[in-house]
């Protein structure tokens, strides 16, 4: 198998992580984000989106990195971080569509505008882009909030894919300049942390 990645990125570090955590032999394969990398007639074969991550498994091409990390977990038979039993799978596909949708969509606007932007030289922070995803972000970081009140990862008490999709902004979160609210929210700012601790994702820590 080959990945296609890119350093810093939320959705690639989820994905690298995923490997590393449950020992998959794939080839990681960096492009660049900015340079035309992922313009080229032959990256747009594997990802007509013209974005990373994407997964090469022989015939099949694969993009959405929650669909590539699902797609790894079951090569892996990872019972325990994506199991087949079904409430306990749906459950965690659940977490990945709120993060897809809500949760991380607020988070990425916020850290996009205070952190991503300013490190690739792509122009100043929009308070007023930053303030609307705010709303967004209190709205569903109170329903994770409450989730975490009994468990220490989204799904129980070990890490599952549902911590690596609804996580996959932690770095970039936990930088002071970020503007997240953590303060507001003890245990998601624990989690965060937990997560960080979390052998894999501490391997795949962006380095900036
Ligand atoms: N929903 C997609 C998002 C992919 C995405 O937007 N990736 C970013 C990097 S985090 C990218 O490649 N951006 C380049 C571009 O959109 O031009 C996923 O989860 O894989």
């Amino acid at each position: 198998m080959k990945l296609y990645t890119t350093p810093v990125s939320p959705n690639c570090r989820k994905a690298e992580a995923t490997i590393d955590h449950l020992n998959l032999e794939v080839e990681i394969i960096s492009k660049g984000l900015t340079n035309g990398d992922l313009e080229t007639p032959e990256y747009l074969q594997i990802n007509p989106n013209g974005a990373v991550p994407a997964l090469e498994d022989g015939e099949l091409k694969l993009w959405e990195s929650n669909a590539i990390v699902q797609y790894l977990a079951d090569q892996a038979n990872a019972e325990a971080f994506f199991p087949r039993d079904l409430k306990k799978r749906t459950n965690i596909v659940r977490w990945q569509f709120w993060g897809c949708l809500h949760f991380n969509r607020a988070v990425g606007t916020i850290v996009w505008e205070t952190v991503a932007k300013p490190l690739l030289q792509l122009g100043a922070p929009v308070q007023a882009v930053i303030d609307g995803a705010l709303d967004n972000f209190h709205r569903y970081a109170q329903v994770l909030e409450q989730q975490l009140d009994h468990t220490r990862f989204i799904a129980g008490d070990s890490p599952t894919l549902a911590d690596f999709s609804v996580g996959d902004h932690s770095a970039l979160v936990l930088l002071e300049q970020s503007q997240v609210p953590l303060h507001k929210y003890p245990n998601i700012k624990s989690w965060y942390h937990r997560l960080e601790a979390v052998p894999a994702w501490e391997k795949t820590r962006p380095s900036w």
